[in-house]
């Protein structure tokens, strides 16, 4: 897109700088328009064909790149939202062999729960790599967007809802993870916090270290559900 803009781009550029130029009402000229031009028909075809086959190229360039399923995979995640549909390939799966993880969102935090190993529930994010994860984003306050873009996930995280998504990441390395919903005056906090993609052994060493540090805390938290409501009543108290 960017070759094809270019040299239109400069055109502009060129023409208007040129007219500038050469064209400028010079001391002792009339303030007023010159006459209308006629005609040039020949000109104004050759620019309306190039207009339309420009646009349509593009047109056709976004259109098969945003139904393409590799769209996603290009930046080293195979991402998919539940609701896009099976034109992309692998169906939902109903018996679930996925490392479950679910994805708390409040202000002005995200913390994370892993159903798999007893409901702990951790500050920060690693995952296996190769492992497929299903993430179930909810939130326990107010709307906030939970988005992993090297993941390919980029998920509303709403209360009283449970929203999946699942990725596959490809190759061990940190990734970026941000809130995308502007939720108050510390949301610029929320866009501060990284993820670890780490080995399928240095994952299960941080989740045992995780549920050490954690046990004591993990106490008072209410036991795991697939959505919470909030608790203005009790919220501040
Ligand atoms: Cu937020």
């Amino acid at each position: 897109m960017t070759a094809l803009a270019i040299p239109v781009f400069t055109g502009v550029v060129v023409l208007v700088l040129y007219s500038a130029i050469f064209f400028r009402r010079r001391a002792g000229e009339p303030l007023y328009d010159g006459p209308p031009v006629y005609g040039g028909a020949r000109l104004q075809l050759t620019w309306i064909v190039v207009s339309f086959v420009l646009v349509l190229v593009l047109a056709l360039l976004g259109i098969t790149t945003l139904v393409s399923s590799q769209a996603a995979q290009a930046v080293g995640a195979s991402g998919r939202a539940i609701g896009s549909g099976s034109e992309t390939g692998s169906p939902i799966k109903e018996t679930n062999n996925e490392l479950q993880v679910q994805v708390i969102a409040q202000q002005w935090y995200f913390t994370y729960r892993f159903p798999d190993y007893g409901g702990v529930e951790t500050t920060h994010l690693e995952l296996p790599v190769g492992v497929p994860v299903e993430f179930h984003v909810t939130s326990l306050d107010i709307i906030h967007s939970w988005w992993a873009y090297e993941l390919g996930v980029k998920a509303d995280a709403n209360p009283g809802v449970d929203n999946q998504f699942h990725a596959t990441p490809q190759r061990t390395g940190s990734f970026t993870v941000r809130c995308a919903e502007l939720c108050g005056i510390w949301h610029g906090e929320m866009a501060d916090t990284e993820g670890r993609v780490v080995s399928g052994s240095d994952f299960n060493s941080w989740i045992k270290q995780q549920q050490a540090t954690f046990a004591e805390i993990g106490k008072s938290l209410p036991s795991y559900a697939p959505s919470y409501f909030p608790e203005p009543l009790t919220k501040g108290t």
